[in-house]
């Protein structure tokens, strides 16, 4: 950072770094990765959110946007938003046009799902509107979900009408296409499928790993996480899309790190204060690493790191923005709950868990979100991290 930016940073006033917050959540949240649902009405897209994402049906029902002519959005969670769903309406309205939800989609990350009630052959309506988005180019993922598998008790029966329907899809899409057989409601109020269907999202989908990552852990701290996550991962996109937005910068990113601690030190019950904050910081170690990004935003750590300087783009800089703020507040949440409770917990252990939670994200800060990503940018980023951290200490000062 020259003098002449590091004096209007210390300038900029407390309302203007509120605005630029501001301006970098919003763009967040209007390119949210998208879960685009297709099906005619009462083919369980509905009940397909629900099964995801836990809300119950009056919640989803309320969380529902308008968003264009012929498709609701809804977001998930609601307030710090990681993953969007949009509801196509108006399928089998004479002529449906998916030329403004194509372009809702294509913005991010994103899959169709088609969704097609088992034994429900008449899917016109649905491949007419196949054909226009496979013939936009612009949506490339596709996932058929076969729902209410159980409604047909002869298994059979089931397999043939399972594959009638497929091969109407495949015969519009002009290629294969994942299929999954999900039932959402079964007699005992069990679900069948579901871990196939979740597993197909991942694939196409990294955010639906993050989010869904089996809560089996026995790990009390690692369960009082779980609930902050998405949270975290909100602040790790907003401050990844602040050098994309124009006028926002990464002098953003330590204002937006700021605001995170502050958040999550409130859901611990706890505050920050300098000392605090020089005590995590201090356990992490003196690497460049994380003491830059909460000073003065990741440009800083890829310029003081040999060769990246001159060969980092914006979209490898958002990267590292998305991928150090998800560590530093994964981390600050482990340090709080154990200093909540007056436990020690190791300076190896924070470090440990830093460099396993940059490298949990990673694969999402680089496909899903808006800035997109090249992988072997952030690969090298992780190892230029650890590096910063564990041999070059004392490279800048405070
Ligand atoms: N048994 C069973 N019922 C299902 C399943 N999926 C959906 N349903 C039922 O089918 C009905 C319609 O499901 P929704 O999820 O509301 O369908 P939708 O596609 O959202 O319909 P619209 O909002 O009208 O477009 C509801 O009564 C669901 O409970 C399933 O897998 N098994
Ligand atoms: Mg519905």
């Amino acid at each position: 950072m020259n003098l002449f930016e590091k004096v209007s940073q210390i300038r900029r006033s407390a309302a203007e770094k509120d605005k630029l917050l501001n301006q970098a959540s919003l763009y967040h949240d209007s390119h949210l990765p998208t879960l685009w649902l297709l099906g005619k009405t009462g083919a369980g897209k509905s009940s397909l959110i629900q099964a995801i994402t836990g809300n119950t049906e009056a919640e989803i029902g309320k969380g529902f946007r308008p968003c264009t002519r012929t498709a609701r959005r809804f977001s998930f969670p609601k307030s710090k938003p990681v993953l969007q769903f949009l509801d196509t309406r108006g399928l089998s309205e004479a002529g449906y046009d998916a030329t403004e939800d194509i372009k809702i989609c294509s913005k991010q990350g994103h899959a169709l799902i088609v969704v097609m009630k088992m034994g429900d052959t008449e899917q016109g309506d649905v491949l007419r509107a196949i054909k226009q988005i496979k013939s936009s180019q612009k949506i490339s993922n596709f996932l058929l979900v076969h729902t209410a598998a159980h409604s047909i008790p002869d298994c059979q029966e089931r397999e043939r009408l399972a594959r009638y329907n497929h091969q109407q899809l495949v015969e519009a899409l002009g290629s294969d296409v994942t299929a999954v057989v999900v039932d959402f409601k079964l007699a005992d109020g069990g679900t069948d499928g579901m871990q196939d269907l979740l597993n197909a999202l991942s694939d196409m989908l990294p955010i639906v790993t993050v989010l869904l990552r089996k809560k089996q852990d026995s790990d009390a701290e690692a369960r009082t996480f779980q609930e902050l996550q998405t949270k975290l991962l909100w602040y790790s996109g907003v401050s990844a899309v602040s050098d994309i937005v124009p006028g926002i910068g990464l002098v953003a990113v330590p204002g937006i790190q700021w605001k995170m601690l502050s958040d999550l030190a409130d859901s611990y019950g706890t505050k920050w204060s300098k000392a605090t904050l020089a005590e995590l910081l201090g356990a992490l170690g003196a690497g460049i690493g994380v003491r830059y990004s909460l000073k003065f935003g990741t440009r800083q750590v890829v310029k003081f790191l040999p060769g990246w300087g001159q060969t980092v783009g914006a979209a490898s800089a958002a990267v590292m923005s998305f991928c150090t703020t998800y560590a530093i507040g994964r981390v600050a949440c482990k340090y709080m709950y154990h200093k909540n409770r007056d436990e020690d917990v190791s300076d190896e252990e924070l470090r440990a868990l830093f460099y396993a939670a940059f490298d949990s994200v990673q694969s999402l800060a680089s496909q899903d979100a808006p800035f997109g990503g090249e992988p072997d940018c952030v690969a090298q980023a992780v190892n230029a991290t650890s590096a910063s951290l564990e041999s070059e200490p004392n490279i800048v000062s405070d």
